[in-house]
């Protein structure tokens, strides 16, 4: 449909012009306000026969036409919960995505899987609504409103944005902070500031449990105690699409283990709608964050699907940093349900104790959000965050000093932040899986395989030893603006003109934090010679090389029409048929705030006159080799180019 000009929208909008249903219980329909609910053979049939046939013989209630005088009935009178539809569409999202409208939105998408069930190639064509990936319009890169819906839309982003919103946050507290802490202040007076605690170093790891799933059970408390996830489809099952089955076993092939755990359990028919959030009594199923929920409806029949609440998500992550800043200022904030703090002098200070505090904190955060969190303490950030898996959820543990070797014995390897797939690989094969294993193993030994500085890490690391303080003031290293999804040109002027978004994307937020740039990376992901056309997620990016080239320049870039031209330079030198493209992203470096820039650059004026030094590096050294097309050929059989294929699973599956 969409390559033949038609438009999906995930969700019922006011500029929805026909809804698609083969089968809708009458009485659904006053919901659904005037819109025509026509079958979807009024698409297939109009893409056979290559013109668009007239809508009103494919009605599916044959008393609605266009001319019919109609009830008034009212539209959207709120958001529908998804698990108690009765609906007996074979594909049906719901919920409501879009942050900056999320109340205005209602789950309207149907299909019909039986009609592209049929032998017709053309059934192709029409595609699931469930597997729209969050449920985002169907629009591509081409169409000049992409970039604002997609960002409107993305969850990802939100989660990226809130957690830098909420690091800013932290940041201009302390910077404004008048020393008062009424929190603390009733903690004076509760506590026991006789009993002088003396504490040389508590730091606390607080964070939500399951976060979206309890924003969403404040208004479901129905589905309390019940496997839950939040997602965009609700059904598991979805139609094929082409190239799925195909790229699912070149990944198989291809992926590391923990891939296949995630893609192993798929059929062409499984939903890829990933699941970003579960309730526990699903984990117990072994449902985890990030699932498809295709995968995940196998493990546990019984889930029942609730909607994103964006405005939700932000109110309760405000409300848990406000009252944490409440007792003290030494935060540093990670994302937006989780931060670190030093809770010492709060504590030596209040004279209460660790398990004291928790419990008053915990259970002032429940009062005020409804939401639980859990929160472990140590002597290091390393020892609180491990702590806190011990507490999950709804609880608090305090590893102490004597126990933290044999505490970490038990823990496994891929628990331990920065460690990664390939440094795991390693451990492995070495017969290393705990924390346990690796304090018995000599330095040496791991310096022989990881390199001096990881080595050394990961022996510190695995007997709880952590030397990185809390970081309270952050500073932005970058900025950038990237996308894979919906990346699909048709014209080399639809490629550039979205460049051309995008360069204005990213130059708005360097210039919302007031910075300016020297280094610029434009970052491509070209479809894998071997990879199918048509990817497994509708519009996504599937298999691909990840390609990224940078340039540095003496003068800080700070405007749009440079980091533009800079892009479209780039990209030209990289030689790609814009038609394989299927992510693309610039990043802005080397970031100086603005009045620092304007220095540096008169006193660059003064020594060089004018004269622009621009140099172009390589970042990685596998793109120093794509500069024609039978270099790139050369590359592709390189070992290197797999690993990078892997990278490239591994972020779009997880
Ligand atoms: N999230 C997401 N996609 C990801 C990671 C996170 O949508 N790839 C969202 C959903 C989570 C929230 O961020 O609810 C917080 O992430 P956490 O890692 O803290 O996980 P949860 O809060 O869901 O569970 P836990 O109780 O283990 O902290
Ligand atoms: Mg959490
Ligand atoms: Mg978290």
């Amino acid at each position: 449909m969409a390559e033949h000009g038609g438009v999906f929208h995930g969700y019922q909008m006011s500029s929805t012009t026909h809804i698609i249903a083969s089968n809708l219980a009458y009485a659904k329909t006053k919901n659904l306000g005037s819109v025509p609910i026509v079958k979807p053979s009024w698409i297939t049939d109009s893409i056979e026969l290559k013109k668009l046939l007239d809508y009103k013989r494919y009605l599916l209630f044959t008393c609605q036409s266009a001319g019919q005088s109609k009830l008034n009935f009212p539209v959207f009178p709120g958001i529908q919960n998804v698990e108690n539809s009765t609906s007996k569409f074979n594909e049906t999202i719901s919920g409501n995505f879009s942050y900056s409208n999320y109340n205005s939105l209602i789950n309207s998408e149907v299909y019909d899987k039986s009609s592209s069930k049929n032998n017709s190639p053309l059934n192709s064509l029409v595609t699931p609504a469930s597997e729209i990936e969050n449920n985002r319009i169907s629009k591509t890169a081409s169409d000049p409103r992409f970039l604002e819906e997609f960002y409107n839309n993305s969850r990802l982003h939100l989660i990226a944005t809130m957690g830098t919103e909420f690091k800013q946050f932290v940041g201009k507290l302390r910077e404004t902070s008048d020393g008062k802490f009424p929190g603390k202040d009733l903690l004076l007076q509760k506590g026991n500031p006789q009993s002088k605690r003396s504490y040389s170093s508590v730091i606390m790891h607080i964070d939500m449990d399951c976060f979206f799933v309890s924003v969403g059970l404040r208004n479901r408390p129905d589905l309390r105690g019940k496997p839950v996830a939040v997602t965009h489809a609700k059904n598991a099952q979805i139609s094929s699409r082409p190239g799925r089955s195909a790229e699912i076993s070149m990944n198989l092939e291809r992926a590391p283990e923990n891939i296949v755990e995630k893609i192993t359990n798929l059929d062409s028919h499984s939903s890829m709608s990933e699941i970003a959030c579960c309730s526990y009594e699903a984990r117990k199923c072994g449902i985890k964050n990030g699932m498809f929920l295709g995968t995940a409806i196998k493990y546990c029949p019984n889930l029942k699907t609730i909607q994103y609440d964006f405005q939700g998500y932000k109110d309760v992550a405000s409300i848990l940093y406000k009252s944490v800043a409440s007792y003290t200022l030494d935060i540093e904030a990670v994302s937006c349900d989780e931060m670190y703090v030093d809770v010492t002098k709060l504590l030596n200070e209040s004279g209460l104790s660790v398990d004291q505090f928790a419990t008053h904190l915990r259970f002032e955060i429940m009062e005020k959000t409804q939401c639980p969190c859990s929160t472990g303490f140590g002597a290091n950030k390393l020892q609180a965050r491990l702590a806190t898996k011990r507490a999950k959820p709804n609880g608090q543990f305090y590893l102490e000093v004597d126990n933290v070797e044999a505490y970490f014995a038990e823990i496994e390897l891929a628990d331990l932040p920065g460690v990664g797939r390939a440094t795991l690989s390693k451990l492995r094969n070495l017969g290393l899986n705990t924390c346990g294993d690796v304090q018995l193993t000599s330095l040496t030994l791991l310096q022989a395989e990881l390199g001096q500085k990881i080595g050394e890490t990961l022996l510190e690391q695995a007997k709880g030893i952590d030397r990185k303080p809390l970081n309270y003031n952050y500073e932005r290293k970058s900025v950038s603006a990237e996308i894979n999804y919906g990346i699909r040109f048709k014209k080399l002027e639809e490629c550039y003109n979205f460049m051309q978004s995008l360069s204005q994307e990213v130059f708005n937020r360097l210039n919302d934090i007031g910075m300016r740039a020297k280094c610029l990376t434009l970052k491509l992901m070209v479809r894998a010679a071997d990879a199918p056309v048509e990817t497994a997620k509708f519009l996504g990016h599937g298999i691909c090389d990840s390609l990224s080239k940078s340039t540095t320049s003496n003068i800080p870039i700070g405007d749009m029409q440079t980091i533009f031209k800079e892009a479209k330079q780039l990209y030209d030198k990289f030689n790609v048929p814009f038609t394989d493209l299927r992510g693309v992203g610039i990043q802005l470096s080397k970031l100086e705030k603005i009045g620092q820039a304007n220095s540096v650059m008169s006193n660059f004026l003064k020594q060089s006159s004018n004269k622009k030094e621009s140099r172009e590096s390589e970042d990685i050294c596998k793109e120093k080799s794509v500069a024609s097309v039978g270099a790139q050929k050369k590359l592709r059989s390189h070992k290197l180019l797999r690993y990078y294929r892997l990278k490239t699973l591994t972020k779009e599956f997880f």
